[in-house]
């Protein structure tokens, strides 16, 4: 028996992802680590005595596995190599930028692939050990595309749903991966697969029958409407639907709307020199959220003074992430570079046009950023939804502030009727969405807000997770 065919757990309800919703510290310490699926997801698994199977996030750690409040936190151990070549490889370095538009160049390495293969045939192992009889099993995202088929292979008897949180690209793109059977044929292993927009799903639909032996209907696919359908060559029928995924809104709303953040708020402009115009942007630094093509448009209003930079800031956070990986080092210094030329240029002393800051910032202080722009600017080239244009919409009860946001991201799906839509590669269009967004007149601002916040409002965390695990046939 290669599998692990008779170990069978006690939980009903598992999600499997890269990450567990605590990390282990390098002094042993497990710390709590509250993401928007964690808290979306938690307090259902919790209710149910469910499981997490994840990495704890520190190499070559093996930690027991443990009950928390009635969840039970499974660890995945994973080896410095192993690191390596499955994530910061295989998944950084050729998933992400593949499936991001070829945005940067995939890099493809059997090593990195055989890895990333090892990697998800012990998150399957982990899952398998853990679900009860005939339970349901949620996985997540890009790192483990192969787990759906592994773990079916070793439990039958399991309902599987998969989440992708990045965009699925088009076939022609797709069918750039060496590997590219194997990894749709592991995807068709779950029963439910879930993308964050309709068009990602079709892509996906379209890629099962160009590359694999599948059949597929070919209905439109919407959000909240009809889902399509998939027919693997063993004859199960697989769900293919768009469940865009959102913020914990009422959450923000409640800190946006307290007294400490509307402090914190006017002090911060206050702070920046009480500026006509804030504008503001937040991201991990990825070359994938289009940092650099919002700086050059606000250098080129600049220049063209179409704003005065006497009168105007932009505050740029940019979360280090992936350092390791080549591409982002190579991004931080072109971001870094330009940030430097805005100010040397348009900055006077005592007068920062551009703060720039390379730091993780707590989320009470980013929601009192969110308050206190006038302009939020979020212009990635792609981006399967982008949680923080929802995060400013959440922020701002007061109905105040304006979106600009890129044509390519999930969010513009829900949101391009009271954003300021772009494209992010038409360098004059982001200039004059700049504008445009800062110079807007005050009541049609209002409106446009105040149709997006009802929107994110409405359609929050929850609502997708439920919407989610009602597909794969959960009642939440
Ligand atoms: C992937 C997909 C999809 C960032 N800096 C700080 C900080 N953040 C928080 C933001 C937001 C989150 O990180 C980033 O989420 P995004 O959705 O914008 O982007 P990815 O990290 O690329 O996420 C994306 C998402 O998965 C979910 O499915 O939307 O398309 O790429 O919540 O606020 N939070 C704090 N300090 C920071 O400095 N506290």
């Amino acid at each position: 028996m290669t599998h692990a065919e008779d170990a069978r757990g006690s939980s009903d309800l598992l999600v499997v992802a890269n990450r567990l919703p605590f990390d282990l510290h390098a002094d042993g310490e497990w710390h709590h680590s509250p993401g928007g699926l964690v808290t979306a997801l938690e307090p259902t698994l919790r209710a149910r005595g469910g499981a997490w199977v994840g990495w704890p996030g520190l190499q070559d750690a093996e930690p027991e596995p443990f009950d928390e409040d009635g969840l039970s936190i499974r660890p995945v151990p994973i080896s410095a190599d192993e690191v390596a070549a499955y994530y910061e490889g295989f998944a950084n370095a050729t998933l992400w930028p593949l499936y991001h538009d070829v945005v940067a160049t995939p890099h493809f390495d059997r090593s990195w692939w055989e890895a990333y293969r090892r990697v998800n045939e012990r998150f399957a192992d982990a899952a398998a050990g853990a679900a009860a009889d005939g339970a349901t099993v949620w996985v997540q995202d890009y790192q483990l595309q192969l787990v759906p088929r592994l773990l079916r292979e070793r439990r039958p008897d399991l309902r599987i749903g998969f989440f992708l949180h990045i965009p699925f690209p088009p076939v022609e793109l797709f069918a750039q991966l060496p590997w590219r059977r194997e990894l749709v044929e592991g995807l068709l292993g779950a029963d439910v697969v879930g993308f964050q927009t309709a068009g990602g799903a079709e892509n996906f639909r379209r890629v099962t029958t160009r590359l694999t032996d599948a059949s597929a209907d070919d209905v439109p696919i919407t959000v909240g409407g009809r889902p399509g359908h998939v027919t693997a060559p063993d004859g199960r029928t697989i769900t293919i639907g768009a469940h865009p995924i959102s913020v914990d809104a009422a959450d923000l709303e409640a800190i946006a709307r307290s007294d400490a953040t509307v402090e914190r708020a006017e002090a911060l402009r206050h702070e920046l020199g009480d500026p006509r115009t804030v504008l503001l942007g937040v991201d991990r630094l990825d070359y994938t959220k289009g940092i650099d093509v919002r700086l050059q448009a606000f250098a080129e209003v600049l220049r063209d003074h179409r704003l005065d930079p006497a009168e105007t800031v932009l505050i740029q956070v940019a979360t280090p992430s992936r350092e390791r990986v080549e591409h982002y080092a190579e991004t931080r210094d072109d971001i870094e570079l330009t940030v430097g030329r805005i100010n040397g240029e348009y900055a006077s002393i005592g007068h920062t046009v551009v703060h720039y800051v390379h730091q993780a910032t707590p989320r009470e202080e980013l929601v009192a950023f969110f308050r206190a722009a006038d302009v939020m600017l979020v212009t990635p080239y792609r981006d399967g939804m982008n949680l923080v244009a929802k995060e400013y919409v959440a922020s701002r009860p007061d109905g105040g502030g304006a979106l600009v946001l890129s044509e390519f991201t999930g969010a513009a799906d829900e949101l391009g009727e009271g954003a300021f839509l772009v494209n992010p590669h038409d360098l004059d269009a982001v200039a004059d969405a700049i504008v445009a967004a800062a110079s807007q007149d005050a009541e049609e601002g209002r409106r446009r807000m105040g149709r997006m916040h009802e929107q994110v409002l409405e359609h929050d965390v929850e609502r997708w997770a439920a919407g989610f695990l009602e597909a794969l046939g959960v009642a939440t």
